[in-house]
């Protein structure tokens, strides 16, 4: 069945992208000092949006030495002074949100009405909430007087690119923090425009500077010896590298990483709510999500028709134009995500499990995958094992709690996992039990400023988000 839908595109007019942008560095746009650039490429029409600076060695010093020499003044600045700036960047963001939304969903590929109704409302809350810290961090229970790190450098991923920044950002300024942060060679754009926003609220200078670049620009600036905390948030195997540059320096880390949740459902759950949770789980930003619902552990008693409804709900799930509010399933991010994921599906059939896709016509242009459901899965199936960091489910079968439980953990990760079943005392033994460090009842992916968010094992470590947050970047 190929889908058929009216297309009623969110203007791109909304949003001025210029043909090119520097880094912003000591409240300035400036090009790389060795002159070098990269493009920026929309995932779901192939065109090229900007042309943005490559930043090197000596952009990353450049930054550095003006986020270094910003510190003295912002971190001397009464709290109350620091909230007045997060509270106006809160509300720049509300109110060029649409505008940040269409720009967000033309840089990353995902569906406006996530951009719109997720990402960017999440964005504003957590500089509010942050705001709201900068007056009472001698009341958040780490000391009357507590001091900030200094100079934060920052690295972070394409799956929520202004949501990542503003998890780092918001909590680093409110604790007197000045930021040096690098958003993904993907999706550059929007880190960009929040320069732009910082300007606007009449941020100090240095304060917060944006290095767009590649891998080798975040690797210089995690190594730089003027940075005294770093954040990083992206694949495990480079939070194990940065993790071994940090080692030994002082540097206070916190490492934010992958995850391959348990979304679990017992028989005694109301089957079409689970349904509704399980798609949101994984199909939720083209499933380019750490904390993503990847394994479905079912009870074997209801399989049949959990699985019956699932399918049925996924032949409704429309994938296309993320500018088309009618959209559920974006573009995959990138041309190098797209091949990630086909060859980890491919591995699953390979390995004897079996694939299900509802039929659907992809464009044919831009990166596309259609949502993919795996039966007959075996824990030692990759597609088990791996992230696919894609919209792909890999569905196992359990029958006792206990058993859920033993699965639920098998994996190196330990960042989320969903409990769906009647039973309120089950919910409760289940999240002692499981290794994650979010556990859903009845619901997946709920995300609030006020709540800590962060992994067990290699998933990371550290909290961002809620009081937590402020740990990481106050010297305690
Ligand atoms: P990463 O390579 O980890 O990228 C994350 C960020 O780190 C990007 O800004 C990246 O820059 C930068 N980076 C790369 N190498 C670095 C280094 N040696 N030192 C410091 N910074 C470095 O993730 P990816 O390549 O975008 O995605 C690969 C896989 O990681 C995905 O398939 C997915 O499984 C996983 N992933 C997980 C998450 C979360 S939230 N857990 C997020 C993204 C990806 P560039 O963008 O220029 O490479």
């Amino acid at each position: 069945m190929a889908f058929e839908y009216a297309p009623a595109p969110e203007s791109r007019s909304v949003v001025d992208i210029a043909p090119s942008y520097g880094l912003f560095i000591d409240g300035e746009f400036r090009p790389a000092e060795d002159g070098k650039v990269f493009k920026t490429v929309s995932p779901s029409s192939e065109e090229v949006l900007s042309e943005v600076a490559q930043a090197g060695q000596s952009d990353v010093d450049a930054a550095v030495r003006a986020a270094r020499k910003a510190f003295e003044k912002w971190s001397a600045l009464p709290g109350s002074e620091r909230a007045k700036y997060l509270f106006r960047i809160a509300r720049i963001i509300q109110e060029r949100s649409r505008e940040l939304a269409v720009l967000e969903s033309l840089d990353n590929g995902k569906p406006i009405r996530e951009s719109r109704d997720a990402d960017l409302p999440l964005v504003a809350a957590h500089f509010f909430y942050y705001a709201g810290w900068a007056d009472k961090l001698g009341h958040a229970g780490f000391g009357a007087d507590p001091k900030p790190l200094g100079v934060a450098g920052q690295v972070i991923p394409w799956n929520f690119p202004l949501l990542m920044l503003a998890w780092k950002i918001a909590p680093a300024l409110a604790c007197g923090n000045t930021v040096v942060l690098k958003p993904a060679e993907t999706t550059p754009l929007s880190a960009l425009f929040f320069a732009d926003i910082c300007r606007q609220a009449g941020l100090p200078k240095g304060v917060v500077n944006i290095l767009t670049g590649d891998g080798s620009t975040g690797a210089a600036l995690v190594a730089h010896p003027d940075v005294n905390k770093v954040a990083f948030t992206g694949s495990t195997e480079v939070g194990k590298a940065i993790a071994r540059t940090v080692a030994g320096t002082g540097k206070k880390l916190t490492l934010e990483l992958g995850g391959k949740a348990a979304n679990i459902v017992f028989e005694d759950a109301p089957i079409d709510q689970a349904v509704e949770g399980i798609v949101n789980g994984i199909f939720f930003n083209q499933g380019h999500v750490c904390c993503a619902g990847s394994r479905l552990l079912v009870q074997e008693s209801v399989q049949d028709e959990l699985l019956e409804a699932l399918k049925r709900r996924m032949s409704t799930l429309r994938v296309g134009d993320p500018l088309d509010k009618n959209t559920d399933i974006g573009a995959i991010n990138s041309a190098e995500q797209l091949a990630r994921i086909k060859s980890l599906a491919d591995s699953g059939e390979a390995e004897g499990a079996q694939r299900w896709a509802p039929a659907c016509e992809l464009p044919s242009t831009g990166y596309w995958f259609a949502p993919t459901l795996f039966t007959g899965v075996s824990q030692a199936h990759r597609i088990a094992r791996e992230e696919i960091f894609g919209p792909v489910l890999s569905v196992l079968t359990f029958r006792t709690p206990a058993e859920a439980v033993e699965k639920a953990n098998n994996t190196p990760y330990g960042l989320s996992a969903g409990i769906w079943t009647e039973k309120g005392s089950r919910i409760l033994w289940m999240a002692d039990k499981l290794r994650a460090g979010v556990v859903w009842a009845n619901t997946f992916n709920k995300f609030d400023p006020t709540s800590p968010f962060g992994g067990y094992k290699e998933s990371g470590f550290g909290r961002e988000g809620g009081r937590h947050g402020l740990e990481a970047y106050l010297n305690v």
